[in-house]
């Protein structure tokens, strides 16, 4: 059966500078693999099936491309995967379309999002067939399998006699060394890592990959709903399983991994075994990878650092111990300082702070002193988001208690907590107090850290123009925004405060209007690509 399986992404999240080529002819992109779809793929493929992918952060595969394919080769069933809340809005309108365009192609939803929200999500897009929940590996083949009567494919949600059918889950599934490693070749695209803006995954313009070990966090912080996709479970893949596919992707030229997992630091024996597996594979790939701060494998570190870990990234979320309770995160001050001081120690390179601000509760004296905690860190890079509710979070339900959102209205919209709690300081105070906040974190860093922020700054020279670092460095000392520098729009954006802004409007919008904000925003992502071409082509510089 051939299956066609697309990426979809909101255009603000991703501008990317269009064809740029790298030395096999693949368009090189900034970014993360959509490494979703190129896991069904593999399944798809292993078990005789036909798959083609798209990644709709390829500027040659917008919607009417994709289209004019399905047209082309008629996929018996087409699967559309999407991340986050930001991203629903598109999904639906390449959904639509599609269904516009071919009344007989199954079509199907599937990730976080639509698993969260299946039955409401089938209700409002009643052209997409199935709303696949959870785990996809072994649905898509039941699927495939069952495409006209899914009522025995567990985890799928569909229509039946207008009525929408919510088949019963299947047990996440413990067994991950079953499924074959991801498929990465298929996809003309070569990602690179991106620009160290937010996320700066492993920093390095090396052919650049994802790979999951693990899935889930048995945690339950209140922001977040990877406990509610995993139902609470924590399941990961043998070490000799990883250190396989390690082995496979240095033998495919890759430099540079980043492992998607939601907790990697969860098992010492686990860590130790792969890492001792990469170092005796003599594999040289360096990669990062995310962890509570709390974990007990921090003996692992000197271990890791050995096995090329270069990057360790820390949910550290706030420098106020009353935030962090008030936010569940069931970890203290102390245990954040002990983990990135004994990462600093280990000889991990990029250490880096996920935090965030606006929080339910947040005083100015909070923020202040979570800004002078984290300057106070040994930390190499951070990042301070805007506290977003979700809904499936323990924090959208305590907001439907207190009368903040409404379950049946808002349940696919995208907030930033303080726009809707009363309990948060202001949008306003926020920025603020995070821009100045910045200042004094840039200046300590400078004065106590001075060897530690010169190195870093010699990192960032190898990968972006004088001028763009230059501006990284005194944006917090500008005052009112300039607009975004070229690298903020050649890269992901996800600290650019008026794309955020923008993905979460187009989430509150109704359906009628989605088309014609679809149409302007690809024609402005077309003039950004251009612009930017036309600027200067993307080529990293060596020294
Ligand atoms: C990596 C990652 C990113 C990368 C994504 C890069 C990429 N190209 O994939 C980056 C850093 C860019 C990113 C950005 C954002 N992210 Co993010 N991200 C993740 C993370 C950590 C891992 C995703 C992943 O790769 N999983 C591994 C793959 C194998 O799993 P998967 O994609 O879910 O696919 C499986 C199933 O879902 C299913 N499946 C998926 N699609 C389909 C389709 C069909 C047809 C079928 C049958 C099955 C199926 O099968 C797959 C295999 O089992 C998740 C957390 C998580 N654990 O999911 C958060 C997460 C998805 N992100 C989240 C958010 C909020 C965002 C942002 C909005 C952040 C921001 N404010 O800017 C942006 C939005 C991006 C966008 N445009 O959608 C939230 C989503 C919450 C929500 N309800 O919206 C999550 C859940 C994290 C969290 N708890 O907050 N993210
Ligand atoms: S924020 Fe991190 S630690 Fe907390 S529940 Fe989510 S994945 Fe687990």
């Amino acid at each position: 059966m051939r299956v066609f399986l697309i990426h979809v992404r909101d255009p603000q999240f991703y501008a990317l500078p269009a064809k740029t080529r790298a030395k096999n002819g693949n368009i090189r992109v900034m970014g993360f693999p959509p490494i979703g779809i190129m896991s069904l793929s593999a399944v798809l493929k292993r078990a005789g099936h036909e798959c083609e992918m798209f990644d709709q952060a390829n500027p040659d595969t917008p919607n009417e491309v994709i289209m004019e394919e399905i047209k082309r080769h008629r996929p018996a069933l087409v699967g559309l995967s999407f991340l986050s809340t930001t991203s629903y809005p598109y999904a639906k309108i390449l959904a639509r379309q599609i269904r516009a365009s071919d009344s007989q192609v199954k079509l199907a939803f599937g990730g976080v999002f639509a698993s969260l929200n299946a039955p409401l999500v089938k209700l409002q897009c009643p052209e997409v067939d199935f709303v696949c929940r959870g785990d996809g590996e072994q649905l898509v083949l039941d699927l495939v399998a069952r495409l006209d009567d899914p009522s025995e494919v567990a985890s799928a949600t569909w229509a039946k006699d207008g009525r929408v059918v919510n088949n019963p889950n299947r047990p996440p599934e413990r067994r991950l060394d079953q499924w074959p490693f991801p498929d990465r070749e298929s996809l003309k695209l070569d990602f690179v890592e991106s620009m160290p803006l937010d996320v700066p995954a492993v920093l390095s313009m090396e052919r650049f990959t994802t790979m999951q070990t693990s899935r889930g966090c048995p945690w339950s912080c209140s922001f977040c709903d990877i406990p509610i996709f995993n139902e609470g479970k924590w399941r990961s893949r043998s070490p000799q399983h990883v250190v396989e596919e390690f082995k496979h992707l240095q033998q495919l030229g890759y430099g540079a991994v980043y492992f998607v997992d939601d907790h990697f630091l969860l098992q010492p024996k686990r860590i130790e075994s792969i890492c001792q597996g990469i170092n005796e594979a003599g594999v040289t790939i360096q990669w990062g990878c995310e962890g509570r701060v709390d974990s007990v494998a921090q003996h692992l570190f000197p271990a890791m650092a050995k096995a090329h870990c270069r990057t360790l990234m820390f949910g550290i979320e706030s420098g106020s111990q009353k935030i962090l309770d008030r936010v569940n995160k069931e970890q203290t001050l102390a245990e954040i300082e002990s983990a990135v001081t004994g990462a600093k120690r280990a000889g991990i390179e990029i250490v880096h702070g996920f935090f965030v601000v606006g929080n339910p509760d947040e005083t100015v004296a909070d923020m202040r002193a979570t800004f002078d905690f984290a300057a106070r860190l040994p930390l190499d890079t951070f990042g301070f988001n805007r506290l977003c509710v979700y809904r499936g979070t323990p924090m959208w339900q305590e907001y439907v208690k207190r009368g903040l959102v409404s379950d049946a209205a808002d349940w696919y919209k995208y907030f930033k907590c303080s726009e809707i709690d009363p309990t948060c300081l202001s949008g306003e105070a926020i920025n603020d107090e995070r821009q100045a906040g910045l200042r004094r974190l840039f200046i300590y860093k400078l004065l106590h850290y001075p060897r530690q922020s010169l190195r870093l700054l010699r990192r960032f020279l190898r990968y972006m123009p004088l001028r763009d670092v230059a501006y990284l460095i005194i944006k917090p000392f500008l005052g009112k925004k300039k607009g975004a520098t070229k690298s903020e729009v050649l890269s992901r954006a996800v600290e650019h405060r008026e794309m955020k802004d923008l993905a979460a409007e187009m989430t509150r919008l109704d359906d009628d209007r989605l088309q014609y904000v679809s149409n302007e925003s690809r024609l402005e992502r077309l003039r950004l690509q251009q612009e930017a071409a036309a600027q200067a082509p993307l080529v990293p510089v060596h020294h």
